[in-house]
C-alpha cells in the first residue's frame, strides 16, 4: 500500500491548491480563466511530489492542452504512478458561481486506471447496495426496481440524478413514468457519482450521458466507496469512432468499475470550489482561506475529509467552527 499510504495528504493538498485558485475566479464570467487556474495549480503542485508521474487523463491531447496534457509526465521522482485529473470539474458553474464544482485527482499505479478518450459515454452510477443487481442494457424502470429492491424502499423513494441537457429528455420522462424523482444538475456528474455512492445526499443514481474521462474519475471514487458504475462510450462522429477503437476501446462493451479504474491501489481526493451536497466550496477569510475536501484509498478503505485553513498572511486567525 505505498502509494496510498505515502501519497494520500499529498495528493489532497493538490485538490486544494486548485480550488483555491480557482475559487479566486469564482463568480467572475470567465470558465477559460477558471480552467486556466485550476490547471496550473495542480500542474505546479504534482510537479513538487515524490512522484515519477503520468497523466493518462488530462486536459486533453498534447497538442491541444498547454498543461496537464495526457502522457505528460510530472513530479521529482520517486514511485510510479498514473494520474487523472479534472482540475475543474464544472467551470462554467464556477464561472457563474453556482453550486457543486470542484477539483478532482485520482491516482494509481501504473495501468490502474482506464485512458478515457475525450468523448461522451453513457453511464448509470448505483450505491453499493445495488452493485452487481442493475444492469446499463435494461429498460430505465427495470434498473429503479432493482434499485429500489436493494435499497429496500419503493421506486416513489428513489432520486436520479441526471445533467439537464436536452439529450435526456426521453430519460428524464423515462425514469419519471417509471414513479422516481430527477434531480437536474447543470455541470458534474463525478461529484454526483459520489453522492450517489454514499447515504444521507438524499440522491440514489445518476443516470445518463456525460464526459467518459469524467467516467473514469467516479469509477475510481466509485472503487473506494464500494458503489458501481457500469458505462458504455457514445462517440458522436466517425472520428471519435477512431479515436476510441486507436485507444483500445469497444463501442459496444459495457465498462464497469473495474474496467475503468482496474488498479489494486487508487487515491481519490476532491476539493469543493463553490458549495455542494458533499463538500463546502473555498471561503476566504482576512488572510487566509478554508477548504473542504474527500480523499479516499481503495485499498487502505478509509474515507476521510478533510477541513484545511489556509494561513496566507501572518496575523491571520483560525476559527474554531462548532
Ligand atoms: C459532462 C459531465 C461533466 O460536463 O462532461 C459535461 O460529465 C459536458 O456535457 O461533469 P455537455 O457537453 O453536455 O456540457 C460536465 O458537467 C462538467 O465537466
Ligand atoms: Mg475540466
Ligand atoms: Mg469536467
Amino acid at each position: 500500500m505505498e502509494i496510498e499510504r505515502r501519497l494520500v495528504l499529498e495528493v489532497v493538498r493538490v485538490t486544494e491548491q486548485a480550488a483555491l485558485a480557482a475559487s479566486r475566479l469564482a463568480g467572475k464570467g470567465d470558465k477559460e480563466a477558471v480552467d486556466q487556474a485550476g490547471t496550473e495549480a495542480m500542474r505546479r503542485v504534482l510537479n513538487e511530489l515524490p512522484i515519477r508521474g503520468r497523466v493518462v487523463i488530462g486536459e486533453g491531447e498534447m497538442d491541444e492542452a498547454p498543461m496537464l496534457y495526457i502522457g505528460e509526465e510530472l513530479g521529482q521522482g520517486g514511485v510510479e504512478v498514473d494520474i487523472a485529473v479534472d482540475p475543474v470539474e464544472g467551470t462554467t458553474t464556477t464561472a457563474k458561481g453556482l453550486p457543486n464544482a470542484v477539483t478532482v485527482i485520482a491516482i494509481s499505479e501504473r495501468g490502474g486506471l482506464f485512458h478515457a478518450p475525450d468523448m461522451y459515454m453513457e453511464k448509470l452510477v448505483v450505491p453499493p447496495p445495488a452493485a452487481g443487481l442493475v444492469d446499463l442494457t435494461w429498460p430505465v424502470s427495470a434498473n429503479l426496481k432493482a434499485l429500489a429492491l436493494a435499497l429496500q424502499r419503493s421506486v416513489e423513494d428513489l432520486v436520479v440524478v441526471v445533467l439537464d441537457r436536452p439529450r435526456h429528455e426521453r430519460l428524464i420522462r423515462e425514469i419519471r413514468e417509471a414513479g422516481a424523482r430527477v434531480k437536474l444538475i447543470t455541470d458534474g456528474d463525478v461529484i454526483a457519482a459520489l453522492a450517489a455512492a454514499v447515504r444521507g445526499t438524499g440522491v440514489h443514481a445518476v443516470m445518463g450521458i456525460g464526459g467518459a474521462p469524467e467516467g473514469v474519475l467516479a469509477a475510481a471514487a466509485l472503487k473506494c466507496l464500494g458503489g458501481e458504475i457500469q458505462a458504455r462510450f457514445t462517440p458522436q462522429t466517425e472520428e471519435e469512432r477512431a479515436r476510441l477503437r486507436a485507444m483500445g476501446g469497444d463501442e459496444t462493451r459495457i465498462y464497469r468499475t473495474e474496467d475503468l479504474a482496474p488498479g489494486r491501489e487508487i487515491v481519490f481526493a476532491a476539493t469543493g470550489i463553490t458549495d455542494g451536497d458533499i463538500l463546502q466550496g473555498v471561503r476566504f477569510f482576512g488572510g487566509g482561506a478554508r477548504t473542504h475536501s474527500v480523499v479516499m484509498g481503495y485499498a487502505t478503505r478509509v474515507v476521510r475529509f478533510i477541513d484545511s485553513i489556509h494561513l496566507f498572511e501572518t496575523g491571520a486567525r483560525v476559527t474554531i467552527r462548532v
